[in-house]
């Protein structure tokens, strides 16, 4: 069975504590339960793993590989400055698809960047929480079609 791994940045621990009107109020733990719903109708096994530190990112990123099929990941704020997980990311050759809960390209300039969108598969932005959902999907897909 493929096994993928759910990757969360900085902050998004919060989700659903604060700032509803960007993010909307489902929890990441509600998140995760609607991924588990799926995974178990797609026939994939879900590992999970959220930090707020660069480092233990750029760590779980490199114990994936030879350990799961491909990464769904939501960098947080670090997708729109980090050189280092974009390395993560590059280095370990597994395909990895970026989601992004709100629309990155319609919000502040700064957040318009990915750094890291040029080493992923795709990238899935500003559709809530299904976000993570159409990227596990597009992931399945496309390990069915390539793995
Ligand atoms: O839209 C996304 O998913 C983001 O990756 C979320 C990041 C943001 O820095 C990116 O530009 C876009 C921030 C997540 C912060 O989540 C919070 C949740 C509740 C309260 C405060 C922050």
């Amino acid at each position: 069975m493929k096994r993928i791994l759910i990757l969360h940045g900085p902050n998004l621990n919060m989700l659903g504590v604060r700032e509803p009107g960007i993010y909307g109020s489902m929890s990441l733990a509600a998140i995760e339960e609607s991924l588990r719903a799926a995974a178990a109708e797609l026939g994939v096994e879900l590992d999970f793993y959220q930090s707020n530190h660069e480092g233990a990112l750029i760590d779980r990123i490199h114990a994936a590989f030879g350990a799961v099929d491909g990464i769904v990941m939501n960098p947080g704020a670090f997708t729109h400055y980090s050189y280092a997980i974009r390395d993560a990311v590059a280095t370990v050759s597994l395909p990895v698809i970026e989601v992004h809960i709100s629309n990155i390209h319609k919000r502040e300039t700064f957040r318009h960047t990915s750094v890291i969108a040029p080493v992923v598969l795709g990238q899935i932005s500003g559709l809530g929480p299904y976000s993570y959902e159409a990227g596990l999907r597009a992931m399945v897909h496309y390990l069915r079609e390539n793995g």
